[in-house]
């Protein structure tokens, strides 16, 4: 069988559980997914030489890594190319890029500093995401960002966030999309503090200052994402889960934003995302992959990832629940890594919507908890793949046994040559 009769075999199939494959690969090419600008540099930017802080950490030095604002949109070029879907451009303010002799420092970041990322994603017909940077800078006093004690330290970083704000709506403006704008901070303290109401307090007054700058709701969509801990800050970080979520629940038009490599190794953002859906009209996730803890690694078709896609999926969430992938590995080759895990999360979305989520519904709801595992166990075996290599073909993208040869090739022309 060629490719084609294979979807049509399996089309029938899907076809006894009541799914259209057709309206399925239709209705995915229209989700957008926000990737990450920041897998290409190692999280590096383009607007300090110091080191990665805030408790995140790359590891690994796999040759070829973007070093300019060129090199880097080269590259993400061709990893766009690898991935099927829509795809929605997300930006750290670290890479803001300047004229020669130009600078301007966080807090007085402008649109126009970013106009090149804006043409970047006309030309690629994608959104796009924004998030203040709030490490990797000599202004990180002592760890602490939008917490901290100093006053001027902190007056800082509250007008960093206002000027992000103005280039959210700027983003929005430009290309039509609302822009989710993320404040994440790695503040926090590696031992055991004397006083861990004050910063959560200080922290609380800023963001609300930085959401009091003036902006359209309806363009601009600002987060607060959690953490449990970071690197060198293990005992007390200030963002913590119950600090944004009552942060977000007590903000008009503020969402949670939840990483799936924030919490602790047991606990399961799948589980988390219908609970906030009973609360919040729109949600924001950061997809990863946690190994024993938020390591960051490529995201992969595995277990949770499935399973946080039929979340939203089976909960008719797509359009509230804004998805961004979150990794950084230094340690493969940088352009696979990107394209890899969006097509990781492109699989688990199609695996949702191939599945006959109304009918094992019904069967949870009559307790019929015998048939249901058995059906649920059927349908992992159902032919998901040739639906996939339909969709790859339907999108122009290279099938899933190609996609190393395009790696190799680019690696060879491109990466190689970077000394
Ligand atoms: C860090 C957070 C945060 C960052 C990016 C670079 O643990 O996940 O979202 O990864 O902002
Ligand atoms: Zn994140």
């Amino acid at each position: 069988m060629n490719q084609k009769e294979r979807y049509e075999a399996a089309k029938a199939r899907y076809a006894e559980l009541g799914i259209d494959t057709d309206a399925v690969i239709a209705k995915l090419k229209e989700i957008p997914v926000a990737l990450h600008c920041w897998q290409g540099d190692d999280v590096t930017g383009f607007d300090h030489d110091g080191p990665l802080t805030g408790g995140i950490q790359t590891t690994g030095n796999y040759p070829g890594k973007a070093r300019t604002p060129q090199e880097l949109m080269q590259d993400m070029e061709k990893a766009l190319s690898l991935m099927p879907g829509k795809k929605k451009l997300n930006l750290h303010a670290s890479y803001a890029i300047f004229e020669e002799g130009e600078f301007a420092d966080r807090d007085a970041l402008e649109p126009k500093h970013f106009a090149k990322w804006v043409e970047f994603a006309k030309k690629h017909n994608m959104g796009m995401d924004f998030n203040p940077t709030y490490f990797s800078h000599d202004k990180v006093k002592d760890g602490l960002t939008l917490s901290s004690p100093d006053e001027e330290t902190r007056k800082f970083w509250i007008d960093h966030g206002k000027a992000c704000v103005r280039i959210s709506e700027y983003f929005a403006k430009e290309t039509g999309v609302p822009c989710v704008m993320n404040i994440w901070t790695g503040d926090g303290y590696k031992d055991i503090p004397a006083d861990r109401l004050g910063p959560r307090m200080r922290y609380k007054d800023s963001i609300e200052q930085i959401l009091a700058e003036p902006h359209d709701a309806k363009l601009v969509k600002p987060c607060v994402e959690s953490k449990v801990f970071g690197i060198g800050v293990e005992s007390y970080t200030v963002g913590s889960a119950e600090f944004t979520l009552s942060f977000a629940a007590t903000h008009e038009g503020c969402l949670p934003l939840m990483d799936n490599g924030h919490y602790h190794p047991t606990e399961v953002v799948s589980d988390k995302i219908p609970a906030l859906l009973a609360f919040f009209p729109e949600i924001a996730l950061h997809i990863t992959r946690p190994v024993r803890w938020d390591s960051d690694h490529v995201v992969l078709y595995d277990d949770e990832t499935r399973e946080m896609a039929k979340e939203i999926v089976r909960n008719d969430a797509l359009e509230r629940v804004f998805m961004a992938l979150d990794y950084f590995d230094a340690s493969i080759n940088r352009v696979s890594a990107w394209a890899m895990g969006f097509r990781s999360w492109q699989k688990a979305l199609l695996n949702a919507m191939l599945t006959p989520n109304a009918l094992l519904k019904e069967l949870q709801d009559t307790n019929q908890m015998t048939k249901l595992m058995v059906l649920q166990e059927a349908v992992k075996t159902f032919p998901m793949g040739d639906v996939w290599e339909e969709y790859l073909n339907q999108c122009g993208v290279a099938q899933d046994m190609e996609f190393f040869a395009e790696i190799e090739k680019y690696e060879s022309e491109v990466l190689s040559k970077r000394k």
